[in-house]
């Protein structure tokens, strides 16, 4: 029997969130290690030396390391609820690079010499053009969560826990509902399951 493809993941990474949620809606089996950013295995660097995660090695040695191609290739393989289907390249595309260049220097501004208030109101412009997108649907893609909604939302689940209170009171309405709704999924919390640390041994 072939060997379950290996997931480094990290639970607090929202790229390796949005990858374990494709893994588990997809059905497939694999095997879960748990990492330290600060203490990343030899085995995960030897697969993929640019060190983030989340990595999925395949049993035949294939090495997919970034997580919109891990989403990708879990679905290829089983896609029950059609996340491909309605999937959407451009906005996952903008909160990727845009939005997150935001987020980091608004959640940890002390790493960088800017205003972080500037980039909390350059995303918070981003998330009113998601909720024009969500006037009429509850999801990104229609009535039911796909693809850019799982790819997304751990992002902006991120910058609302910086100030929560603050998002509470001025984060566009239908942004605040898709983000809670996406939150208290179960698959959301089949996929924050804390686990033990992976331990690497020699074998
Ligand atoms: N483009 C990558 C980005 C992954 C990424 O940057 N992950 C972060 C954690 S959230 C990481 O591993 N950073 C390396 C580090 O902190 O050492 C992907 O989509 O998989």
């Amino acid at each position: 029997m072939q060997r379950p493809p290996v997931l480094y993941s990290f639970r607090r990474c929202p790229y390796a969130m949005r990858a374990r949620m494709a893994l588990i809606v997809s059905g497939l089996d694999y095997e879960h290690r748990e990492i330290l950013l600060r203490d990343k295995p030899v085995s995960m660097l030897a697969a993929s030396p640019k060190g983030t995660v989340p990595v999925l090695v395949l049993a035949d040695g294939e090495v997919i390391d970034e997580s919109l191609d891990i989403m990708r290739w879990a679905l290829e393989w089983s896609d029950p609820e059609e996340w491909l289907a309605g999937a959407e390249p451009a906005p996952v595309a903008d909160y990727d690079s845009v939005f997150k260049h935001h987020l980091d220097r608004y959640k940890y501004a002390a790493r960088y010499a800017d205003d972080p208030l500037s980039h909390r109101a350059a995303a918070l412009q981003m998330l009113f053009r998601l909720n024009a997108r969500l006037a009429d649907e509850k999801f990104l893609g229609g009535a039911a969560r796909g693809f850019a909604d799982i790819a997304i939302f751990p992002f902006v689940r991120q910058f609302s826990g910086v100030d929560p209170a603050w998002f509470g009171s001025e984060a566009p309405s239908n942004v605040q509902r898709w983000l809670a709704a996406l939150t208290a999924s179960e698959l959301f919390e089949r996929a924050m399951v804390r686990r033990t640390l992976w331990i690497e041994t020699n074998d």
